[in-house]
């Protein structure tokens, strides 16, 4: 009998309903859970390709000391015993944990309670600090506390959702697919995007201000200007649940238009226009995410927005509200928790003699954390001049996402003792664990994680746990334990540390505290497991509730929201020598680095190597062509390499790079390598979509392109990038040529005898090199090899793998590395779910078919999640473009 699971997607904050079966065979398929009040049975490209992210391939299986297996009980042991003698020898702020808001609540829980409440120090801190710091240090200074006011369903109930650094199509696609189906059914609702990039999700846009770098503050000063000036602002509301306003306006009001669209970059006409739609309309929604949070003016730029919605008392009642998109499956259960080092759990300050007071009679705590502990990027410093020296980084891969990657890098293989608990092996920081602890993966372990409407859902196994993985909250327990304090440690399950957390969260708790599931404080084990998905608050008297604030109740001390006065930045003057800002940010089908998505052939198949977005003109002035490969130069010296991708949708002036490639896939393209540890000064997140750099075209002896059964090793080349296909494996790289020939390096790089036979090709004319191999009929290895960026069809290439090639002459169009005239060629995928290719659209597009509807119905795309359907719009509207040239 096929087993059905109901679960919670793992990747995005939207925290979509999941449904797993798993067959008597063992074989996973899932589907929406339609049932699940965020997606009602809708999934995206990622959520749709999660079986194929569950296989074994990579896993960490056993724990490691320095690479050699050991058993639980010595690697626990020495985890153990190592932190508590550097506490002993150099006090508790000598050790550190980074954690994850991919931990389930369960796990961060125990991870925060050991090191603020036992070890006393409040070193912990977590890739929160990257993603929703600057949102929770707004949230706080207006609210006080760290509320998110709206739901999902405030954005189909909008007249106007205005979108601030949000790539809400790719990052955040079920929510944008509701919004989209909100708008096709009432066109009048209207939406804006404040992106410095035409993204796919500005296909239901309404209007795009392309807003230049940090250009934020300036906008919604201005907008705060012209609500006041245009009678917009509720002045009951404002004098009732506010203070500050008089302050925040002054704060905002100078300057005229012109001065305004000098500083954001945006014409005054269409500044005009949003300005007076907001003005306009009662239902407004502005939903935010890393384009205001990853700036180093991040918490003013979320200020400045809350500020609009508190003066226009537009917040809390249906279809109006700020709205913090979160990144992270779980980056709002870690702030319920506590894990950000300047946090103490429940929503409690640390700096709060009060709260600590409470929380450390609750947990009756022996050793306190009394004062913030150290932030992110400030941690890894302390790491690197010593103070710092055991960190245990669990469930995160700062090697490659934190700023200045390299001096993390080197900081931690510079460390006495580094820990890791990773469900891979081979990530860029596992490979520098002293210990590596395997931990259990999704659909091995159990616990909840809350979205960004604040609806806790359980994570629910499925599989059982390969070889010795364990979960995370045991690996904390199991520690703790072994540092002395095993009564406070001795957890059955998740069921009971959700109940502690439930427990903890309605202590002492009048009201005062935002945070209350008071109502789950004594859950068993069986009302755990059946746990539906709800919305916090749910004390134990009161409902659950959907919104916040429509009645003022902030959770200050006067209960008045603040409006906070925010100074328009300045904008800096560009250094010459480094001309360009770098944006960075995500892509349709990756999470992030790719430990789990790079496993999906159809999710490598949107973009199989790292690029750099560039306008024409910009290209075109530093020589750089489409297919060409860009060297980008950082401030610090470093640089890397990628893949040109000439776009008008990319403003002049700037580049984006995405932030998904690594030492693993393409070492050249670790693009934080070249980002600044530049903080904002309050949240601490980092300015991860702002660094200067200079471009130029990087011209290499040779280009190549691989397809291969079997994984590639060492790679001589200044660039490569590898990505998972269908039958294998498809390599991109460019640099010299291997010392000893192509056949050499390729026998010696795939592991191949003498007796296997290679064909081979030159053009001496071209310098163009091929080579083949075959298993009989079977195609097991094709190189390409050329002076410039290889002409071959990708996909096509890729698809021939394991393909039989029984008729010897029709091998020359392999050689060729394209189909023969009329076979096809899909090209670049587009439609993952269905493995469509941009060629197969526009040629259905010349048949006639010119909507999203005709090309579903003939092609599949985009009929299954959705995610692809900007793009195909796009590929329609260009063809029609050219049709009418
Ligand atoms: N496919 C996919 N989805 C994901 C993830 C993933 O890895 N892959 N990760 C998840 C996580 S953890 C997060 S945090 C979210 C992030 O979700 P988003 O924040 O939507 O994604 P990003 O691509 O980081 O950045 C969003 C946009 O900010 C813009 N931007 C850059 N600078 C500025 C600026 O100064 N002002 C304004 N207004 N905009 C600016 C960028 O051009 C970019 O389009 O996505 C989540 N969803
Ligand atoms: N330049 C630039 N840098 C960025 C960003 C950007 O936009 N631009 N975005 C930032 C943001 S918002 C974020 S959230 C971060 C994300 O960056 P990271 O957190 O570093 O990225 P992930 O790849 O999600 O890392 C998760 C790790 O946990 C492992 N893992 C998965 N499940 C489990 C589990 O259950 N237990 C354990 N122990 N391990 C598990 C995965 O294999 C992987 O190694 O990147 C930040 N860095
Ligand atoms: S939108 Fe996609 S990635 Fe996000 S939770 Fe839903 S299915 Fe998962
Ligand atoms: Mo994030």
């Amino acid at each position: 009998m096929p087993c059905e699971t109901r679960t919670t997607c793992p990747y995005c904050g939207v925290g979509c309903g999941v449904i797993a079966t798993v067959e008597d065979e063992g074989k996973v398929s899932v589907r929406g859970d339609p049932d699940h009040p965020a997606n009602y049975g809708r999934l995206c490209s990622k959520g749709s390709a999660l079986a194929e992210t569950l296989g074994l391939d990579g896993r960490a299986l056993y724990p490691e000391i320095l690479g050699e297996r050991t058993t639980w009980d010595t690697a626990l042991d020495m985890v153990a015993r190592t932190f508590t003698q550097t506490i002993a020898a150099h006090g508790p702020d000598s050790v550190a944990f980074y954690v994850s808001g991919q931990l389930l609540t369960e796990d961060y829980y125990v991870a925060n309670k050991l090191m603020k409440g036992f070890i006393g120090s409040a070193n912990i801190d977590t890739n929160s600090r990257l993603c929703m710091a600057s949102s929770v240090a707004g949230h706080r200074r207006a609210f006080g506390a760290d509320t998110v006011p709206a739901c999902y369903e405030d954005l189909e109930l909008a007249d106007l959702v205005v979108l601030v650094g949000s790539n809400m199509a790719w990052c955040h696609p079920v929510l944008y697919q509701r919004l989209a189906a909100a708008k096709a059914q009432r066109p009048a609702m209207k939406v804006v995007v404040i992106d410095p990039r035409r993204t796919a999700t500005c296909d239901i846009a309404d209007l795009h201000l392309a807003v230049r770098a940090d250009g934020d503050v300036a906008l919604f000063n201005g907008l705060l200007a012209h609500l006041a000036e245009s009678g917009a602002i509720d002045e009951n509301y404002v004098a009732r649940h506010t203070a500050g306003f008089a302050e925040a306006l002054l704060a905002a009001s100078h300057g005229s238009l012109a001065d305004l669209s000098e500083a954001t970059g945006i014409s005054g006409m269409l500044i005009r226009q949003f300005f007076r739609l907001f003005a306009q309309t009662e239902k407004v929604v502005t939903c935010y995410s890393q384009g205001v949070n990853q700036s180093s003016v991040g918490t003013d730029k979320v200020n400045a927005i809350l500020n609009c919605h508190l003066g226009t008392g537009r917040i809390g009642r249906p279809g109006m509200g700020p709205l913090s998109l979160t990144g992270q499956p779980n980056a709002m259960g870690g702030r319920e928790v506590g894990g950000l080092a300047n946090m103490l759990a429940a929503h409690m300050a640390i700096e709060n003699p009060v709260h600590r007071g409470r929380v450390q009679r609750f947990w009756n705590a022996p050793m306190m954390a009394d004062t913030p502990g150290l932030k992110a990027v400030d941690m890894f410093k302390a790491l690197a001049d010593g103070r710092l020296k055991a960190i245990w980084i669990v469930s995160t891969n700062p090697v490659v996402s934190m700023p200045d990657a390299d001096a993390v890098k080197a900081a931690l293989a510079a460390c006495p003792f580094v820990v890791v608990s990773d469900i891979q092996k081979d990530t860029d920081t596992a490979r520098l664990a002293h210990v590596l602890l395997p931990a259990t993966a999704w659909g091995e372990k159990s616990g909840t994680v809350t979205n960004s409407e604040r609806r806790i859902s359980r994570q629910r196994p499925f599989l059982s746990a390969p070889d010795e993985a364990r979960a995370d909250w045991w690996q904390f327990a199991e520690v703790a334990k072994r540092m002395g304090f095993r009564p406070h440690f001795d957890y059955s399950g998740p069921a009971a540390i959700y109940a502690e957390h439930a427990a903890l969260s309605a202590f002492e708790n009048d009201g005062e505290r935002d945070f209350d599931i008071g109502a789950h404080a004594g859950i068993d084990d069986h009302a755990y497991e059946d746990l539906l998905p709800f919305q916090w608050p749910l004390s134990q008297t009161g409902a659950s509730q959907a919104r916040f604030f429509a009645e003022g109740g902030f959770f200050t001390a006067d209960r008045k929201a603040r409006l906070v006065p925010v100074a328009t930045p300045v904008m800096q003057r560009p250094d010459p020598r480094f001309p360009f800002t770098q944006n960075t940010g995500r892509i349709r089908d990756h999470w992030h680095t790719m430990t789990r998505t790079g496993k999906s052939a159809r999710l490598s198949a949107h973009f199989a190597e790292p690029f750099c977005e560039i306008h024409p003109s910009d290209a075109n002035k530093a020589g750089i062509g489409d297919a060409d490969l860009v060297r980008i130069d950082g401030e610090n010296g470093r640089s890397i390499i990628v893949r040109a991708l000439l776009t008008e949708r990319q403003m002049r002036g700037a580049l984006f790079v995405p932030m998904h490639w690594t030492g693993e896939t393409a070492p050249s393209a670790r693009v934080d390598t070249l980002v600044s540890p530049v903080a904002d000064p309050i949240s601490g997140q980092p300015a991860l979509k702002m660094a200067r750099v200079a471009v130029s075209r990087y011209v290499p002896q040779v280009h190549g392109f691989l397809i291969t059964t079997a994984r590639p090793r060492d790679l001589p080349f200044a660039y490569w990038a590898i990505a998972r296909t269908e039958a294998g494996y498809r390599l991109e790289f460019a640099g010299s040529p291997p010392a000893d020939g192509w056949e050499t390096w390729l026998r010696h790089s795939l592991q191949r005898g003498e007796d296997q036979e290679f064909s081979g090709y030159v053009d001496r004319k071209t310098g163009d090199h091929r080579l083949l191999a075959f298993d009989g009929d079977q195609l097991l290895v094709g190189l390409f090899v050329s002076p410039e960026p290889v002409l071959v069809s990708r996909q096509w290439a890729a698809d021939q793998l394991k393909q039989s090639h029984p008729d010897r002459q029709a091998r020359s169009r392999l050689f060729a590395g394209r189909p023969a005239a009329g076979a096809p060629d899909k090209g670049a995928i587009v439609c993952s779910c269905f493995s469509v290719g941009i060629n197969e659209i526009s040629a259905a597009a010349h048949r006639g078919c010119h909507s999203i509807e005709t090309i579903g119905a003939a092609l599949n795309a985009g009929t299954n999640c959705g995610s692809c359907r900007p793009e195909i719009r796009r590929i329609l509207d260009a063809n029609q473009a050219l049709a009418a040239e």
